[in-house]
């Protein structure tokens, strides 16, 4: 393809199966770093419920072929092409055996083959396997393989592949083989190797059916002393499987390998697991508490989907969500399950903190996802590169897709659903429709409607409308949905109502739960909150019996991934604040709350309107901050501002500058007012000592470094300078540490003080070596405080040419690069363009090494149409520059997305 052509658009109403089926593939490698000598020999055979095709079309990219043979004689007709390898006038089956190189030192984009720390790795979801042999890379395509690698012992002693070793051993010249075995049948994306110096920690478990299980943690060896949360992680995920779900481990052997250039988090690869050193390596020194309980879920995550993407897998790429909406769903609730079983506190009450992270996370990037030009339905239709479709939609929004049907039928109906669904396709490539269907005959249910949340894009909104009748003793509760005004992407996908279980309570004036009585029930059930069921356009729920007027509690837990209008006051809001007995609600109110202030603020500030912050809801925090019947990280959660991102992605025009001014004055208005407050919670919290990884103590050191950080906001900011300076001289953890470096580097912002950059040049000559806190040194400095003196943009084009910065390591851009663009918005969309014209720059290079990393970037400006004038014009010039230089596929479809 030429450099600038549009590359072709893949279509779902396109699928057709594969003309040809490979049972069985034996892959001999030679690993060598320069030059990998690939050898593949598949049992092929024609597929009868396709269409019949004269010859074997395979895909092959950046491949040198060497031969080919058929049933062990060699055949000439073979046609390499600039898509791979056309085999012609083939027998209806076969062995076909071909022998080709690649070079894993000059594979940047860290799909395929590639080196990193000189050892060698792969990743080939989603289509990277052809880039290691000649192949039919689509999931519906499911074999057996059995992996021979051979290499320099002394360079690679450790050598490992899918599945169980079956025998390994020395070779002439200083090298040795391995060769493992993979029972299972699986798409090539689920292929793997790993070859090099590295160790291992292993633990021997007993499954539940009392079958012995080798597990494995292997990283470099410095790295040892990090390996234990990662696996105590594992084995919880394990115990959780068998319970929740009956699903036990069906390997003898498990390895989960660390590697520190990758380009996401992990990979769940058959029976070997490739991981981000990131989402592994953890020790309280260098790993901070939000570290742990990702390493936590990601160990999860990617073991999860040893049933629910391995065993039952996708049909094609439009399917991703199948796997990786329920796993990620999966993944949520066992989180959940620990931090209920460990905390000590309710259980209920930790889940909702979790469920509370999770919403966050969904409103600010799903949400925002929804708004622009790459808006897609959870199950697409279309795609340039499906790279680009591992998004918020699919992953986020495909997890509460999920959900809702554990909200309608609860938890037995939904496990009834997963084991038909296993009973059914357990070793098949599977669609969308199919879990569907799975769900709706194991609960005897019509689920038609369900599809639209599978094909409709946009984010639904539901209006409420009620209305009291005291001479009924009724409540009318009129619910509308509808899309708003979508964006043009999304818009087309839109057909009609959506089924939306719709959690609702009713409090009473005295704060507690009414009870709940529809019109034609006998009598009021036990349960305070209602599940309703939307089906219709509008829809109206009467509730009877209802002694006095009631103040709703609406969408608990967020029971689907909607907008709820609503005119709430701000004595409603506050009065749910203190009193509504879903968490998940409580927590809301509070952010609706604050998100209404700070929208009136920004439009102040946007006019150079003097701030005033209306003291009731100065008040509504203060009584969150010192009710002790909260747990510390819920109170932590609720306050904690909405975002600078969310903030400005809910105004007609987004003014990032407007949107910081007002966000850093209630800030600064919270600290002022609650000094004393602050100062008690941040003593009471502070534990010093020995350090604990319970979800109980994190939730301490979240709300006393909260404190910290609103301390630091103060006009004089001494005080929080001498705590900080303390704590960061005594952290025995990094959650303090570098907690108390970041609120060092604000108040630095704010008033000077050498205390910050003192701290700084320590936090690096204390980690050198440890590159996963170096990043979180660089990232630290991308999203501090700027002023107009002191632009951190300035700071970040310093760093770029820091000796430890190196663009080729994913990581490390994004610890810099992606910070400052995506996370210190304030500073990003400077007015003068300086943020636009670093962006374009790093994208084009980004471009060249790894374009999977540098379509991400490239992601960050796609909302430029929803910016103030000024800002647009900026972006748009930025995006028309990347247009024109940049040449993947992956940045292609993003930046011609945006512009179009
Ligand atoms: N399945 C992988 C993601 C692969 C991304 C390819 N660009 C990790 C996960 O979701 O578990
Ligand atoms: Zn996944």
């Amino acid at each position: 393809m030429a450099d600038t052509a549009t590359p072709p658009v893949i279509r779902r109403a396109d699928y057709a199966p594969p003309a040809f089926l490979i049972d069985t593939v034996a892959l001999e490698f030679d690993l060598v770093a320069e030059r990998t000598v690939v050898k593949n020999t598949m049992r092929v055979r024609r597929n009868p419920d396709a269409t019949r095709a004269a010859h074997l079309e395979l895909l092959g990219e950046r491949l040198e072929f060497v031969s080919a043979a058929i049933d062990g004689a060699p055949y000439a007709a073979v046609r390499p092409n600039e898509h791979g390898l056309t085999v012609e006038n083939v027998p209806e089956a076969f062995e076909l055996t071909l022998v080709s190189l690649c070079k894993p030192i000059e594979n940047t984009t860290l799909s395929g083959l590639y080196v990193s720390s000189g050892n060698f790795f792969t990743q080939c979801e989603a289509e990277g396997f052809h880039g290691i042999t000649y192949f039919l890379d689509r999931p519906d395509v499911m074999a057996t393989y059995t992996v021979t690698l051979r290499a320099d012992k002394a360079a690679y002693p450790v050598l490992l592949s899918n599945g169980n070793l079956l025998e390994e051993g020395d070779l002439p010249d200083g090298r040795h083989f391995a060769r493992w075995e993979d029972p299972f049948r699986k798409p090539c994306y689920l292929f793997a190797l790993v070859a090099g110096k590295l160790v291992c920690v292993e633990e021997r478990v007993k499954s539940g059916s009392g079958k012995e299980k080798l597990l494995q943690v292997w990283v470099e060896p410095h790295d040892l002393d990090k390996t234990r949360h990662a696996m105590d992680s594992l084995i919880h995920s394990i115990r959780w499987d068998e319970e929740r779900f009956g699903l036990e481990l069906d390997l003898d052997r498990f390895m989960i390998v660390a590697v520190s250039d990758f380009n996401m988090g992990a990979m769940e690869n058959k029976g070997l697991n490739i991981f981000n050193t990131k989402y592994v390596l953890a020790n309280p020194e260098t790993a901070s508490d939000t570290d742990f309980a990702n390493i936590e879920a990601v160990v999860g995550h990617e073991y999860f989907h040893n049933w629910t993407g391995n065993r039952v897998t996708c049909r094609d790429w439009f399917q991703l969500s199948l796997k990786e909406g329920l796993t990620v769903f999966r993944d949520q609730e066992f989180s959940a399950d620990m931090a209920g079983g460990q905390s000590g506190a309710s259980d209920e009450a930790a889940r909702a903190t979790k469920r509370i992270e999770d919403v966050r996370v969904l409103r600010q990037m799903q949400f925002a996802e929804d708004a622009g030009p790459m808006a897609h339905p959870v199950r697409p239709e279309s795609y340039v590169e499906i790279n680009n479709f591992y998004t918020m939609t699919v992953y986020e929004k495909g997890a509460e897709v999920v959900r809702m049907y554990q909200t309608l039928f609860g938890r037995d109906g939904f496990r009834k659903g997963m084991d038909l669904y296993f009973k059914r396709h357990d070793g098949q490539a599977v669609t969308c429709d199919d879990f569907r269907h799975a769900m709706a005959d194991a609960n005897g249910r019509d689920l038609t409607q369900y599809e639209r949340w599978y094909s409709q894009a946009g984010t639904p909104r539901v209006a409420v409308k009620t209305a009291y009748d005291a001479a009924q003793r009724s409540y009318r509760v009129t619910l509308t949905q509808g899309y708003g005004d979508a964006a043009p992407a999304a818009r087309e996908t839109q057909k009609g109502a959506l089924l939306i279980p719709f959690a609702i309570g009713l409090i009473g004036k005295d704060g507690a739960d009414l009870p709940l009585r529809l019109e034609g029930e006998a009598s009021a059930t036990p349960a305070t909150t209602r599940v309703l069921e939307l089906t219709e356009t509008t829809q109206t729920f009467t509730f009877v019996d209802v002694a006095e007027k009631p103040l709703p509690s609406l969408l608990r837990n967020f029971s689907a991934p909607v907008i709820v209008e609503y005119d709430y006051t701000a004595e409603e809001l506050a009065f749910l604040l203190a009193h509504d007995s879903d968490p998940f609600n409580r927590w809301e109110a509070g952010q609706r709350l604050a998100t209404r202030e700070l929208l009136a603020l920004t439009g102040r500030a946007a006019t150079g309107v003097p701030l005033q912050l209306d003291d009731s809801v100065v008040a509504a925090f203060a009584r969150v901050l010192s009710d002790e019947s909260l747990s510390p990280a819920f109170r932590e959660l609720a306050l904690i501002l909405p975002s600078e991102a969310y903030l400005a992605e809910q105004m007609a025009e987004s003014n990032p500058a407007a949107v910081h001014t007002a966000r850093q004055f209630v800030r600064q208005r919270l600290a002022t007012a609650l000094r004393s407050e602050w100062l008690a919670v941040y003593e009471q919290h502070h534990a010093p000592g020995v350090y604990e990884a319970t979800s109980k103590a994190s939730g301490h050191r979240a709300l006393k470094n909260l404190a910290l950080s609103y301390l630091a906001e103060l006009d004089d900011p001494a005080e929080a300078v001498r705590l900080a300076s303390a704590q960061y001289a005594a952290a025995n953890n990094m959650t303090d540490r570098s907690a108390a470096l970041s609120a060092l580097l604000n108040a630095a912002a704010a008033g000077g003080g050498t205390q910050a950059q003192d701290a700084l040049a320590d936090f690096y000559r204390r980690f050198e070596q440890e590159p996963l806190v170096i990043d979180k040194w660089f990232a630290l400095q991308a999203t501090q405080r700027g002023s107009a003196q002191r632009p951190v943009i300035d700071t970040v084009r310093k760093l770029m040419t820091h000796p430890a910065f190196n663009l080729k390591n994913p990581n490390r851009a994004r610890s810099l690069i992606f910070s400052f663009c995506i996370a210190n918005p304030a500073q990003f969309h400077a007015e003068d363009g300086s943020g636009y014209a670093f962006w374009a720059e790093q994208v084009i290079a980004l471009d060249a090494l790894n374009p999977q990393v540098a379509a991400r970037l490239a992601r960050s400006l796609e909302l430029w149409r929803r910016f103030t004038p000024r800002l647009r014009d900026g972006m748009h010039a930025a995006l028309e520059k990347v247009a024109a230089q940049a040449k993947s596929r992956d940045v292609r479809e993003v930046v011609e997305k945006a512009l179009a």
